[in-house]
């Protein structure tokens, strides 16, 4: 599918709904841009978030799989002034259900930042988003829905903070709790029902030839005191990871 054609490539940070304007690839994409007869010539290549799974068996979708696409003032067979491009595109980490936890959880991809889209400009009709007629009796309604929030940073690799070791393997974690020894975390809900209970998980993890103490406090209260038993000398034997969840 990328071996031939007028192809641009679009590196995707969040997952969502992403529109790209008449006047947006009018600018971005130059003399090709003349190349857009039809708003149907317009197509977008992608195969969603997350890794590629490690086993060599997993199944994968071969190659990258056209994503329907809706061109908003496209029924009248131009592409011209204010007319748009909707699609739907993943970011590079995933999120998956932990059913021991009961929760969402985020799958941090290891290589890359970004998810990459295709935008191709081909001679074939692209595939339109359909649309579905709503259901008319429905039997649960809600106004109200479970937000997740995510914070993780990759910023230390606890083998390469070992001066016998360089540094290995794909699990990297956020602050150093050595000097500084608190650190404050602020996240925003806005409208949240105060009734309904949250739970929160952090991941963490202690080198220490002594054993080592988290607390998790939320506005001055402590919800988790998570023990981690000491080390010993060795670099192969470096990390004792722990990963407390508390419901409050
Ligand atoms: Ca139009």
């Amino acid at each position: 599918m990328l071996s031939d054609g007028i192809i641009y490539k679009m590196g995707i940070e969040k997952t969502g709904v992403y529109r790209l304007s008449y006047e947006w690839l009018r600018s971005r994409l130059g003399d090709d841009f003349a190349r857009i007869v039809s708003p149907r010539q317009i197509k977008i290549y992608g195969n969603g978030g997350g890794m590629l799974p490690e086993l060599i068996a997993t199944p994968r979708i071969d190659d990258l799989q056209e994503n329907t696409v809706q061109i908003v003032g496209g029924e009248d067979g131009r592409f011209d002034a204010n007319d748009y491009i909707l699609f739907y595109a993943e970011g590079a980490d995933k999120q998956i259900y932990n059913i021991n936890d009961k929760l969402f959880t985020l799958q941090k991809n290891t290589f890359d930042n970004y998810n990459y889209y295709f935008l191709k400009i081909s001679d074939e009709s692209n595939r339109k988003i359909e649309q579905q007629e709503s259901l008319e009796n429905t039997t649960y309604t809600t106004s109200t829905f479970d937000e997740i929030i995510h914070f993780e940073e990759e910023e230390l690799n606890l083998l390469d903070a070992f001066n016998q070791a360089q540094g290995s393997g794909k699990r990297w974690y956020g602050d150093l709790f050595k000097n500084q020894k608190s650190y404050t975390y602020d996240f925003e809900v806005p409208n949240r029902v105060t009734t309904e209970r949250i739970k929160i998980k952090a991941v963490l993890a202690a080198r220490n030839r002594s054993n080592s103490n988290f607390n998790v406090n939320i506005e001055g209260t402590t919800l988790v005191s998570s023990n981690i038993t000491n080390t010993n000398s060795s670099f192969l034997n470096p990390l004792k990871p722990n990963t407390p969840t508390s419901v409050f």
